[in-house]
């Protein structure tokens, strides 16, 4: 029997302003040289939405003020021995002056210019359930060499 995959979690909030959204350029580490929100991994005794925050503020420079949870999204990557559990939230406002940091560069973009084919290729796919407003999930599988194999988006 194959024991049951370890789940991480991580969070993925997105700031949106319409017709603007701000994306950063991960600099480093996994994911690097794509577009993506902000976020990374919930720390231990943290709560999943503080962890939203801190991570935007960490990788951006700015505090969000509310912010919703929009979205689950669970990443299964061939020959890893974890589930991916990235917990999708929407902001539409902030504090602070947004700045690049080591890990993000940040760049507002239009919502009809979004750079998909510079992102990881599941966004395309559950960003239009979010900026329609709605909850959604996904599940997604990804060969080892980050092609994505499978998916399935329910919008709630
Ligand atoms: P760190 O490992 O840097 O956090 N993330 C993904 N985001 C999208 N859009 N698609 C994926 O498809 C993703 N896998 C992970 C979660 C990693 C950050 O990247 C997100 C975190 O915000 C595979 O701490």
């Amino acid at each position: 029997m194959t024991a049951p995959k370890k789940r991480k979690l991580l969070t993925l909030c997105l700031l949106w302003q319409p017709p603007r959204i701000l994306l950063g350029m991960k600099k480093r580490g996994f994911g690097a040289g794509r577009w993506n929100g902000f976020g990374g991994k919930v720390a231990p005794g943290e709560t999943i939405e503080d962890a939203a925050r801190r991570e935007f503020l960490e990788e951006a420079g700015i505090t969000v003020g509310a912010i919703r949870k929009q979205g689950l999204l669970e990443f299964e990557f061939e020959g890893s021995d974890e589930i991916l559990e990235v917990h999708v939230y929407g902001a539409s406002d902030y504090t602070g002056d947004v700045t690049e940091s080591e890990e993000m560069k940040p760049q507002w973009f239009d919502v009809d210019d979004i750079p998909f084919k510079d992102m990881w290729p599941d966004d395309e796919l559950w960003f239009p359930a979010f900026f329609s407003g709605k909850n959604f999930t996904g599940t997604f599988l990804f060969s080892a060499d980050e092609k994505m194999i499978s998916h399935d988006i329910r919008v709630l």
